[in-house]
């Protein structure tokens, strides 16, 4: 078969934060796509904004390198694809696997192996895919090198690596100095090279040409959308065969098997952090292409003459959903929120659907409420958090998990959870887990005063776990999880230990009364917040809720007050974000989501109307 000599492909995959965009970042520096003294800033091929906020990858996106081949053999395109860590976002490192020829498989030089690790080198190794293993952050004080590959290798035999794909080249990083070696460096060194030269030169021998086949009529595969004001929808190809040219006809093969003609508008490729606009683009090559307006993930472009569609892209299933409805509260649309609507909200989720194919919309027996299901929560809490910004108000449920049924038995998803913890935290960590139907298969101690516990826990077990996982551990904690398909129904599992204390009268919070509250638990508001009957202001000690009286005043009485009389000790309170109110949320709750605020509150509002309820379970009990 021919290959395009002149072409690499390569994806970055690894566990959340382990330096992929600090490596791509640095490739770009020193090849030159930065012009001295132009404005740069660390990371950016995270240009999200929730990307920067966070500080992590959400979609996958390409960027293109030029090198210079050392063997003399001319010079070389090497478009690296950067793909996010968060096994969330699984989804998109599958779909950036059909986009190249190779994988740099990153791995951190203390951490070692992590659950996502695991994911996305089974990931590639199905997919046939040569891996090229980096050790980075040699630099940091705590690395332990030799483990750590060891640690590799036993992972790829773990997961049925043959001889072939065990034979992978290893290279030693130091991303953030944009430093690498062939040489293993001492524990906490830098790498002996200045600069990334023997990284380029391994992925230039190690990551295949892309092949194909003489004279094959043209064959593209969407595998990603993006968008951009001037151009509007734009689609992410890779061309399998043949080439495709600005203003030709190509036969559109869609999803649901029509086949429509159309022209090619605007061809692209990536220089660095630009798309630039080419004439031809041929097979290897990563273009965009524009003027389709519905254009999904999963299509074919072909050539009219023979159109032959390529193989329908498939992800895994999502395993947590939670609903997704208009702003019912009595505050709805006064926090500045500019889209209301049921209709704009149903429009917003479809067109969600288009550039995310690891998400599903569902009906629900409410016209103004959707479920949506995703990859975890952290995948679900991204989009609520989009849409808010977009100017959406919405009633968010609590996030479940999807159940199946298999010859008439439930299942339910399970993940495999991985731990680090200072060893004094073990039985704290065990404490937490026993409840939520965890069992621990793996305990290994590093022998540094940190312990790795591996579980194999429902993902049921793990909604809320975070928020617990860190204050019982003081903040020191890594937790990371990855799907672990599904398994039988592990059976009732208690939820939050608390209730909720919840304003029974609209109005706002004084610091009189919140003087008195904050006896019974924690409070979620600061004084003179606006709120409502049924919204839920703190978390009470005790198990079951309690309405109060949070908007009380003080008397007035005929006596002049001293003012020293009005300071009231307020202890500062727990604001929670969307992430934590999701977590925090009952059965019997949900959570108001605003450009400005997330409120927690009842999913029935009348104190009346709860107390019926409770009643009415308690008689049947
Ligand atoms: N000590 C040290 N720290 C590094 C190195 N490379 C990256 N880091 C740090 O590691 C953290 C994570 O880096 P990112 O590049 O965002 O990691 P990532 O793999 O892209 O993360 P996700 O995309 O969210 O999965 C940042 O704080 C970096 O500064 C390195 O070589 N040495
Ligand atoms: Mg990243």
């Amino acid at each position: 078969m021919p290959i395009r000599s002149d072409l690499r492909n390569v994806a970055i995959v690894a566990h959340v934060d382990h330096g992929k965009t600090t490596l791509v970042d640095a490739m770009l520096w020193q090849s030159g796509a930065f012009r001295e003294g132009s404005a740069h800033t660390d990371r950016v091929m995270d240009s999200g904004d929730l990307e920067r906020e966070k500080g992590i990858t959400i979609l996958a996106k390409n960027t293109a390198v030029h090198r210079h081949a050392t063997d003399g053999s001319g010079d070389l395109i090497i478009n690296i694809v950067d793909t996010p860590g968060h096994a969330d976002f699984g989804g998109e490192v599958e779909r950036a696997l059909l986009m190249v020829d190779g994988v740099v498989l990153l791995v951190d030089a203390s951490e070692g192996p992590l659950p996502q690790t695991r994911f996305v080198l089974r990931k590639a190794l199905q997919a046939r895919l040569p891996v090229v293993l980096v050790i980075n952050k040699t630099d940091r004080a705590d690395a332990r090198i030799d483990d750590v590959v060891d640690e590799c290798y036993a992972l790829f035999l773990d997961l049925d690596a043959d001889d072939e794909q065990i034979e992978f080249p290893i290279v030693y990083c130091a991303s953030r100095a944009g430093r690498a070696s062939l040489h293993k460096p001492a524990n906490g060194e830098m790498p002996d090279h200045h600069n990334l030269d023997p990284l380029f030169d391994t992925l230039m021998q190690a990551i295949p040409a892309p092949t194909y086949t003489d004279g094959a009529p043209l064959q593209a595969q969407v595998t990603n959308i993006d968008a951009s004001p001037f151009l509007g929808r734009i689609g992410m190809c890779r061309v399998i065969e043949g080439t495709i040219r600005k203003g030709q006809q190509v036969a559109w093969m869609k999803l649901d098997g029509s086949i429509v003609k159309t022209k090619i508008t605007e061809l692209l490729i990536t220089e660095a952090l630009d798309r630039v606009p080419v004439d031809e683009a041929r097979a290897g090559d990563l273009i965009a292409v524009a003027g389709m307006a519905d254009i999904t993930i999963g299509e074919t472009l072909a050539d009219p003459e023979n159109p032959v569609a390529l193989q329908p892209i498939t992800v895994d299933e999502p395993a947590i959903s939670m609903t997704v409805g208009i702003n019912t509260s009595p505050l709805a649309g006064r926090d500045g929120g500019s889209r209301l609507t049921a209709r704009q909200v149903k429009t917003r989720l479809e067109n969600e659907l288009i550039g995310n194919v690891s998400m599903r919309v569902l009906l629900t027996e409410r016209p103004d409420t959707w479920e949506v299901q995703g990859r975890g929560e952290l995948a679900l809490a991204i989009l609520v958090e989009t849409m808010r910004r977009e100017g959406f108000e919405l009633t968010i449920g609590k996030p479940q998990v999807v159940t199946r049924e298999v010859d008439g038995k439930k299942l339910e998803p399970f993940e495999r959870l991985t731990v680090d913890v200072p060893e004094e935290y073990l039985g704290a960590v065990t404490q937490l887990l026993a409840p939520r139907k965890g069992r621990m298969e793996n305990m290994t101690n590093h022998g540094t005063g940190w312990i790795r516990l591996e579980f194999h826990v429902p993902s049921r077990g793990l909604i809320g776990f975070r928020t617990d996982f860190l204050t019982d551990t003081r903040g020191t904690g890594i937790a990371s999880t990855l799907f672990d398909g599904y398994g039988p129904w592990a059976g009732e599992m208690r939820s939050r230990a608390t209730g909720s204390l919840v304003a029974h009268r609209p109005g706002r919070a004084t610091p009189f009364a919140m003087f008195a509250l904050q006896e019974r638990g924690t409070l979620f508001i600061t004084p003179t917040t606006e709120v409502y009957e049924g919204m839920v202001v703190g978390e009470n000690s005790r198990q079951d809720d309690m309405d109060v009286n949070i908007t009380k005043e003080k008397k007035l009485t005929n006596m002049r007050q001293s003012s020293g009389d009005e300071l009231v000790h307020l202890i500062p309170p727990r604001a929670l974000s969307l992430e934590q109110s999701l977590e925090f949320c009952s059965d019997d709750e949900c959570v108001e989501v605003t450009p400005t605020s997330a409120r927690i509150r009842k999913l029935v509002l009348n104190q009346g109307e709860r107390a019926r309820t409770r009643s009415k379970a308690k008689n049947k009990a």
